[in-house]
């Protein structure tokens, strides 16, 4: 049997829900099973599936957007977006195959799919704790606390990043091949993992000191413009870990093709959140959650960006 797997590419769920999938089915299913993997991105318009090759015996999404063929036989998903329309939204609920599987109410699709594959298969998940605990903690951002979501050196937060910045879909692979059976401490030990580890931990160390130079309080807001450096994929929790009593943050970045001005909200505020900030960026054309949301500028758009962060710190100060 051949189990072509799609998953939420570079991303720590994503790898791991591809991981604990392979497991359930194989010993549930298949021992036999032979499992193909394929990492799926967001991209603008959405993803286009019909470029896809649904080549298995079993095609499989995790952690991603619902597909409406006859050729998808499981899907997991706990995202809040997960009908690109309605029409998609129908085929599920018009699915008998009882393998088709959505909850937005879980933190993680790792933990959906070792949940499902307990109560409903009656697979034994104890091998694979360690996974879906870090999974959960970290799709969910329930970090106890900023120093916890800051601090990188660990075995589970090692992978996290090495997963968000690899390129190369054969790696990948290997992950997800080494998350199935060995602990998260044997697989940041493999050299292919401590190698491609050890440069990003010393991009974070800076990225942080970074940071702590460049940002200012004003009232509930810290406030940093990076801008003028390269600081694209910086772990989001760095402000709240410099600035513990901070409510929310606003930040200035660049990359080639875009400045983006993010806003967010401290996870372990002292003060309880009075303002939408998915509703703030809207206003200026951008988007995302309550907690966490983000206006994109053209590449030479510092200045309007500039106002803007202003105009949102003032707002966040009322
Ligand atoms: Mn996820």
């Amino acid at each position: 049997m051949k189990v072509r797997i799609f998953y939420h590419d570079n991303c720590f769920d994503g790898l791991a829900s591809a991981a604990v999938f392979s497991q359930f089915y194989k010993l549930r299913f298949d021992p036999q099973a032979e499992f193909c993997y394929a990492g799926l991105t967001h991209k603008a318009g959405g993803q286009n599936f019909h470029d896809l090759v649904f080549d298995g015996d079993e095609n499989v999404i995790v952690d991603f957007r619902y597909y409406s063929s006859d050729r998808l036989t499981w899907w997991f998903d706990h995202h809040q977006s997960a009908f690109s329309t309605p029409e998609d939204e129908q085929h599920f609920l018009r699915d008998t195959s009882g393998k088709k599987f959505y909850d937005p109410q879980f933190r993680s699709c790792t933990k959906f799919i070792a949940t499902i594959a307990a109560e409903r298969f009656g697979f034994d998940t104890a091998n694979l704790k360690e996974l879906i605990h870090w999974a959960d903690t970290i799709d969910g951002a329930q970090y106890p606390d900023p120093e916890t979501a800051v601090d990188i050196s660990g075995p589970a937060m090692q992978l996290l990043i090495v997963i968000e910045t690899c390129k190369d879909p054969a790696r990948l692979t290997q992950l997800i091949q080494a998350m199935r059976t060995q602990s998260l401490p044997e697989i940041a030990q493999q050299p292919y993992v401590a190698d491609q580890f050890r440069p990003l931990y010393e991009r974070h160390l800076k990225s942080m000191e970074t940071i702590r130079q460049s940002s200012h309080v004003y009232g509930k807001v810290i406030f940093f413009d990076v801008s003028e450096h390269s600081m694209e994929g910086y772990n989001k929790f760095i402000p709240y870990y410099l600035h513990p009593s901070s409510v929310y943050s606003v930040s200035i970045s660049h990359s080639p093709n875009r400045t983006k001005v993010s806003v967010g909200f401290n996870p372990w505020s002292p003060l309880a959140r009075v303002h939408n900030l998915a509703s703030i960026c809207e206003r200026y054309g951008g988007g995302g959650h309550a907690v966490v949301a983000a206006i994109s500028y053209g590449p030479d758009d510092q200045a309007i960006a500039r106002k803007a962060a202003q105009e949102i710190i003032a707002e966040l100060n009322r």
